[in-house]
């Protein structure tokens, strides 16, 4: 370790004394005009993470649905999965290390994980379209250089690309090619394949309108576009040429406010989807024929994509465990219906992508999904292995030979590494294909509960614990008991509260059999939580 050289190095991205933030969620996400010493230090960190998996480690640069000021990174592990929990927290004291204590919990870090720091890594950089993007990823790139190693900056990527392009660079092209053309060619190549057994034609359909939440996904559409050899036909809205970064449109705005993005025609029954600003989520919606918006989201697109992987695996007499994985906020009806009608597991874990992706890696083949929009599937190494197997089985009937085929694209077409709004859309025109289904029939499939969620501010939101998935609420004293009392005067009812870890708030979500009832329940509970769990400001007052 050259001490006196990363000293100084480190002086070029000095720490705005006082100033602590914390691994979230999603990693670190704040206004942007805080982050260059922390792009530089976690270029440091990469760097020690990558020496000791004796891998490459990715660094992604985004603040993802954030609004344009801000910005965040995220860490990559090897088989491109979020960075390892026992990790984050080095994260968060490298971050948080004043000025002169850097080198010491630098130092800390490596004695702790035992770092052999012989060996050069090797570090792959992307970041999003933001306007601070640039220098911050400069800062990650100054950070890995500072302690010799070599990085690869991949410019303007999605956040799902640089995942896939670690994987990729991992196991030497077993998963693609590390290359943005790999990654292009091989989920075109699977959606061609799919596409041309299907009933219907995409192209026979409207065209898809997607919005690219003024982000890097419509830039990349328009890069995969000559790949995609006119088997979808899509028009780009938001795309980054003049609107505003996430401003009224994007996955999560979609989502949130429930209803269309500015900048997209909708035309009544027309299909439309959303990504975020990083493209790592992704909702659809149409308008009916009298105006009103139909949201899809990510437990219509988990039941969707689930009920096709079951149809094949009995069409092909393939034994696999199929399991969706949700969250809370899974919609009651979306659960009600993967359990009872389509009899597949379904589990339940903690909000954050990790959670999920862990979860779903338990079983053969594992759906998983925030109701946000952000999911994909996973296949187990042994899953991956019968079904390539039987899609070469040269004595197989036409039938399960082409089910077979099949589920070996649709292995191709996923993402596996994290939710990939390119990937999750492309699967899902594949499956609305070759099912001959209308975004209307898909829509019906079930009829989601009425819900609500709402934020409230409390002084301190570490006051509220949870427990059971984050369904029941164990501190403050009294707050779960309220809740169930409020619960239990509503219908088809539900709710729970928890601290957000990506922002200042208590989230509360609600659902009830009618809207009105949903805005009611989700208003008590705001305001058992306003005086239970020490609100600040103005009292929650009743939605309508
Ligand atoms: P928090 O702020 O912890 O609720 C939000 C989303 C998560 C996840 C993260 C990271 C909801 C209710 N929560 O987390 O699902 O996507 O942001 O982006 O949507
Ligand atoms: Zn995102």
């Amino acid at each position: 370790l050259d001490s006196l050289f990363l000293s100084l190095k480190s002086l070029l991205h000095p720490k705005p004394a006082g100033l602590v933030l914390q691994y979230g969620t999603a990693g670190f996400r704040t206004t942007a005009r805080h982050l260059d010493h922390v792009m530089f230090r976690m270029g440091l960190l990469a760097a020690l993470r990558a020496k000791k998996t004796m891998s490459t480690i990715g660094v992604m640069v985004t603040a993802s649905h954030n609004p344009e000021e801000d910005n965040g990174v995220k860490l990559i592990d090897p088989m491109g999965e979020m960075v390892a929990v026992a990790w984050e927290s080095y994260a968060t004291q490298l971050t948080n290390a004043e000025q002169d204590a850097l080198l010491t919990t630098l130092k800390d870090i490596i004695k702790q994980e035992a770092i052999s720091m012989d060996k050069k890594a090797m570090v792959f950089v992307g970041r999003d379209t933001r306007l601070s993007s640039e220098d911050l990823s400069q800062a990650v790139l100054d950070g890995v250089s500072s302690l010799g190693d070599h990085s690869h900056d991949f410019g303007l990527v999605t956040t799902p690309q640089l995942h896939y392009l670690v994987r990729c660079q991992n196991t030497n092209g077993s998963y693609g090619n590390a290359s943005l053309e790999g990654y292009y060619q091989k989920l075109s190549q699977a959606f061609v394949q799919i596409t041309s057994k299907a009933v219907k034609l995409t192209t026979d359909q409207s065209p898809l309108r997607i919005d690219g939440a003024n982000g890097i996904g419509a830039l990349k559409m328009r890069e995969m576009e000559p790949f995609l050899q006119q088997r979808l036909s899509f028009n780009l809205y938001n795309d980054g040429t003049s609107g505003r970064l996430n401003h009224l449109c994007g996955a999560d705005y979609v989502k949130v406010q429930q209803r269309s993005p500015q900048g997209v025609e909708m035309v009544a029954g027309e299909r439309c989807c959303s990504f975020d600003g990083d493209a790592d989520r992704i909702v659809y919606y149409y308008h009916n024929p009298q105006g009103h918006f139909h949201l899809l989201d990510g437990d219509k697109i988990a039941t969707l994509i689930s009920t096709f992987i079951k149809e094949l695996l009995t069409q092909a007499g393939l034994n696999l465990q199929l399991a969706v994985v949700q969250t809370a906020y899974a919609n009651g009806s979306s659960t009600h219906f993967l359990q009872n009608n389509m009899k597949v597991i379904v589990e339940c874990v903690k909000t954050g992508v990790k959670h999920l992706h862990h979860a779903a890696q338990k079983f053969d083949i594992g759906v998983y999904f925030e109701a946000n929009g952000h999911g994909t599937v996973v296949f187990s190494d042994s899953a991956e292995e019968q079904i390539k197997g039987l899609a070469a089985d040269p004595s197989l009937t036409e039938d399960r030979k082409s089910a077979a085929q099949m589920l070996e694209d649709t292995v191709n077409l996923v993402n596996q590494t994290v939710g990939d709004a390119i990937s999750d859309m492309l699967l899902i025109e594949a499956v609305l294909a070759v099912r001959g289904l209308s975004v209307q029939q898909w829509d019906k499939i079930y009829t989601d509960l009425p819900n609500r969620q709402l934020k409230v501010k409390v002084a301190d939101r570490r006051a509220i614990d949870t427990t059971d998935a984050e369904r029941r609420a164990t501190s403050p004293a009294g707050l779960q008991e309220a809740i169930d009392g409020i619960v239990g005067k509503y219908s088809l009812s539900r709710s729970f509260v928890r601290p957000s870890g990506t922002e200042d708030v208590v989230r509360v979500y609600a659902e009830a059999d009618t809207q009105a009832n949903a805005d009611c329940l989700a208003y008590e509970v705001s305001l058992a939580v306003y005086h239970l769990a020490g609100g600040v400001g103005e009292e929650p007052k009743p939605l309508q």
